[in-house]
């Protein structure tokens, strides 16, 4: 699909903060992709779509994990919104044509990470964070220049700034977000 029908349709699914934040993270990815040598169409497609399922309610994404037996885990059933990674990769497979299992995979995998991430993973990840239109940490300035210099510092410094976020409230922590971190800690 070409990113100007691509764009459209999200425009028509998301609502415009997600929209505009979603474009924030297809141009920083894209620009990430230069510096570490990463496809650009496969970093642009990628930040485009990876909250495409973000404004489906909790009710509509177990559905279509149920429907589709994509598993849910027990900490996606506390916290339904971590399924719009998942679900998002399945919508961009079957509604925006996306045939590429490394975007796929950057999709299913940009709200708490994974250990053994690809390039394109950690670039959608860090992007995801950074890009313009975030506001939600003292320390952007800091780790948007970071994530131009050292990828892998950038990942770390940003699962460290969830998890301490995440401490701050009553959110359960998904495993697999602290598996990434201790995973990438001792890296
Ligand atoms: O969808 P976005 O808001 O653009 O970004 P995202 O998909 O990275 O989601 C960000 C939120 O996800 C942020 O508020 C922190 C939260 N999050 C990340 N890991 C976990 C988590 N929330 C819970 N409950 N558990 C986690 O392990
Ligand atoms: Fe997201
Ligand atoms: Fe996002």
């Amino acid at each position: 699909m070409k990113y100007s029908k691509i764009r459209k349709k999200l425009k028509d699914e998301l609502d415009p903060k997600r929209y505009e934040h979603t474009l924030g993270v297809a141009s920083t990815a894209v620009c990430l992709a230069m510096v570490y040598d990463e496809d650009l169409d496969k970093a642009t497609t990628a930040g485009l779509l990876h909250d495409c399922a973000k404004c489906l309610s909790n009710e509509e994404r177990i559905k279509i994990c149920k429907k589709n037996q994509i598993e849910i885990t027990e900490a996606e059933y506390e916290n339904p919104f971590l399924l719009h990674a998942k679900v998002g990769a399945y919508l961009a497979e079957k509604e925006y044509e996306v045939t590429d299992e490394d975007v796929l995979m950057a999709i299913r995998s940009h709200t708490t990470g994974r250990p053994g991430m690809s390039t394109l993973e950690k670039i959608i990840y860090v992007a995801d964070y950074i890009e313009p239109n975030r506001n939600h940490s003292g320390r952007l300035p800091e780790l948007r220049k970071l994530a131009f210099q050292d990828l892998d510092k950038a990942l770390v410094q940003i699962l460290k700034d969830t998890l301490g976020y995440l401490d701050t409230t009553d959110a359960k922590i998904d495993p697999m977000t602290k598996e990434t971190y201790e995973y990438y800690c001792n890296k």
